[in-house]
């Protein structure tokens, strides 16, 4: 690896198509420009996204670095730059916040309509900093994390107090926050409440987080992963249920997610569900669990289809069908809160970490999240 003030060349992951496997390359990292940072990655972690963006979600767009979790140090700045200076802890996050616009001063959103999120795979530029053998890579939205170096326009980057873990730092840059936020940010789960969380990656374990720190007495977690019940429950989860031990048993009378959710609130259903798989038909599960007249179905997580038909008839039941980007989370109010809820402890995060590899071994990924107790791969970099 050769550093300069010049183009860095470096280590990052590679992938090269939606059928290709991801390859650790040497890659070629510019200077930032203007209004930009260059960041010298510390720690990354993977978010199912990772996997999407690899398969051509929602635009295939490749070459492309992957990675979108993580925390570095900066280690270069372009003259624009007045928030950050080299040697800061930061999370190059994928909203930005400009704090002027419309949605900024909003509470209901965390659109910031200046730093918008982006599927472009560039920067704000239009351009990329990352390069492969004179090729240019795409980035994953503002970043790429999974990299020794990567740049972002500072507008995007979180500056991170130095006591937070660095593991906790790279967890709250995406997925665990993204299921927290919806529960405490976008919904504000009223306390004594009734919940169900739909998948019981870092996203729905984070949902169960924000329901249980905002007083949540009833918190369903939903897994066809049995390993999933210790782990919600560590998180605060009261009751779970796993589809498959109904539904696989040949049972003529076996239930759908929504009855079973009413069975375990008597039958009403609950005031708030939180969809995190991204399963499409998991969303009119979702809706249909919710009470009549008031519940609230929250679609956090994505797949690769983004076409779903949706019941008219749940809806003219009173229920609201909404969905959310990273929890409504605005980056820079509202990430440093959760590095100190961290430092508290109001918010544990040490239960998500499964797996430690090096960015070497980042290609495994896709093997190592098949293991039925993986929630978190943490990559060192
Ligand atoms: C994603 C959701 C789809 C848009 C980009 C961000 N969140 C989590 O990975
Ligand atoms: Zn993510």
């Amino acid at each position: 690896m050769m550093s300069s003030s010049g183009v860095i060349t470096c280590k990052g992951v590679v992938c090269w198509g939606a059928e290709e496997e991801w390859k650790v390359e040497e890659i070629q990292v510019d200077p930032p420009k203007g209004s930009e940072v260059r960041m010298k990655m510390l720690l990354a972690s993977v978010c199912h996204t990772d996997v999407l963006f690899s398969l051509g979600f929602p635009v295939p767009l490749y070459p492309r670095v992957l990675g979108h979790e993580g925390v570095g140090i900066v280690e270069g700045v372009g003259e624009e730059v007045k928030e950050l200076k080299i040697g800061d802890v930061v999370i190059p996050a994928f909203l930005g916040e400009c704090g002027e616009c419309e949605n900024c001063n909003s509470e209901k959103t965390n659109l910031c309509h200046r730093h918008p999120l982006s599927f472009t795979g560039v920067l704000p530029d239009g351009t990329s900093r990352m390069s492969i053998r004179g090729q240019t890579l795409y980035h994953v939205l503002s970043c790429s994390t999974w990299s020794e170096y990567t740049v972002s326009d500072a507008n995007y980057v979180v500056k991170v107090d130095p006591d937070v873990a660095l593991p906790h730092a790279s967890f709250l840059s995406c997925g665990f926050s993204t299921g927290f936020g919806a529960a405490w940010m976008d919904s504000k789960v009223e306390s004594g409440s009734s919940v169900a969380v739909i998948g019981l990656g870092a996203v729905g374990l984070g949902a169960i987080e924000g329901a249980r720190v905002q007083g949540a007495t009833t918190i369903i977690g939903v897994d066809k992963n049995g390993m999933k019940k210790d782990k919600g429950e560590a998180f605060g989860m009261t009751h779970f249920i796993n589809p498959d031990d109904q539904q696989s048993s040949g049972n003529a009378d076996s239930k759908s997610i929504s009855e079973m959710v009413k069975n375990l609130t008597g039958g009403v259903g609950v005031d708030y569900c939180f969809e995190c798989t991204g399963v499409p038909d998991l969303i009119n599960q979702a809706l249909e669990a919710t009470k009549v007249g008031k519940g609230k179905a929250v679609v956090v997580g994505e797949g690769l289809h983004h076409f779903v038909q949706i019941s008219v008839l749940n809806l003219l039941m009173g229920r609201t069908l909404k969905g959310t980007i990273f929890g409504g989370l605005k980056s820079k109010t509202h990430l440093p809160l959760l590095f100190h809820k961290s430092k508290t402890k109001e918010i544990q995060l040490d239960e998500l970490l499964t797996h430690e590899i090096k960015l070497e071994d980042a290609p495994k990924t896709l093997e190592i999240l098949k293991q039925p107790n993986c929630v978190k791969i943490l990559i060192k970099i």
